[in-house]
């Protein structure tokens, strides 16, 4: 994202060394996660502070829990369920990622720092969501797609994942990587509500409808608007047109290779259709029903609806 005086060079630090001073996470917590409950499935879940979190990720997830403390008043955390659009608010904001054994790392980095997670709103560091914390962007999507999204993401790797298990876990159970999401996305609109100045919620389907508006919200949000000269200049335009899926999904580094510390996904996978509503193409009308009447008695009252792409009203 531009800044009045222009973006901020991005400088690659690596972990040398971290490995050797401090324990991973995976070693200094693994009696805690070993204590949880689990459910095994297709991101094996244990059940931690009321979330279904995967396995691999919690040693890291609890390590930020108990040890990120924010640059101020520079860092802003992006938050998102998984495959809402993580990928696109990243380049949108120019993200780095908080992963496990990873921390030294993130010290290193200069500021201003964008640290990317799925960790649930309970489970952020009270150095966060306290007074003395930082900002909060968190980007949620039509639970429909969401579901979608998964499964044909991990089906790269597991051609046979059944669609109706996954839709189980996201529907009835709540037991999704980092579920239940209504919990997941009713944690970020709340503090959202208490503190506008705090976290900014957005939707998939919003930056799908005028990506530009958003872009200018969550730079003004961040306390780095576009300067008159850069509004001038297109420089909205053009951040928008840089992330726009073609671009990304075209970008030589993501057609090839893969990525993951955990599973090895390929690159590709994180781009598949970009849009809202491909769920029609996958779900019967019964399953698309059912899974509205969930998450519409869930949401009820709260102020916050389902979202909805522009196609579908
Ligand atoms: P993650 O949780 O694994 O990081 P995430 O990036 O949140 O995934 O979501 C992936 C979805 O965002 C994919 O949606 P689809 O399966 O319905 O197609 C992906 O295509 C979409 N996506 C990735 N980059 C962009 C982008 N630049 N613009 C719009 N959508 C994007």
């Amino acid at each position: 994202m531009a800044a009045a005086t222009g973006p901020v060079p991005y400088k690659e630090v690596g972990d040398e060394g971290t490995a050797a001073r401090d324990p991973l996470p995976r070693d200094e917590f693994a009696g805690l996660v070993a204590s949880l409950p689990r459910k095994e499935q297709f991101l094996d879940g244990r059940l931690y502070q009321g979330f279904w979190l995967p396995e691999h990720y919690l040693p890291g997830v609890v390590a930020f829990q108990r040890r990120f403390t924010p640059r101020r008043p520079d860092d802003v955390v992006l938050v998102s369920f998984p495959k809402c659009g993580t990928t696109w608010l990243k380049a949108l904001a120019f993200a780095d990622v908080f992963t496990d054994g990873h921390e030294a790392m993130l010290d290193r980095l200069p500021s201003p720092r964008l640290i990317n997670t799925h960790v649930p709103y309970p489970l952020l560091p009270e150095a966060v969501t306290g007074d003395g914390g930082c900002k909060v962007v968190y980007i949620c999507r039509d639970p429909k797609d969401m579901v979608v999204s998964l499964h044909q993401f991990l089906r790269r790797l597991q051609p046979d994942l059944s669609f109706a298990d996954m839709f189980d876990s996201v529907a009835v159970d709540g037991t999704a990587p980092y579920g239940p999401m209504w919990d997941h996305v009713l944690g970020y609109w709340r503090a959202s509500l208490a503190r506008p100045d705090r976290v900014l919620f957005l939707t998939y389907e919003d930056l799908l409808q005028d990506a530009g508006e958003h872009v200018r919200a969550m730079a003004r949000f961040m306390g780095r608007p576009f300067s008159p000269a850069e509004e001038a200049a297109g420089a909205v335009e053009a951040a928008v047109e840089l992330c726009s899926f073609e671009k990304m999904k075209g970008l030589e580094v993501n057609r090839r290779g893969t990525s993951g510390s955990y599973k090895s996904m390929p690159r590709d996978a994180f781009f598949r259709k970009g849009v809202a509503g491909d769920w029609v193409n996958h779900m019967s009308p019964e399953m698309a029903a059912r899974l509205d009447e969930v998450f519409r008695d869930k949401l009820r009252g709260t102020g916050l609806t389902i979202p909805r792409g522009p196609r579908h009203g």
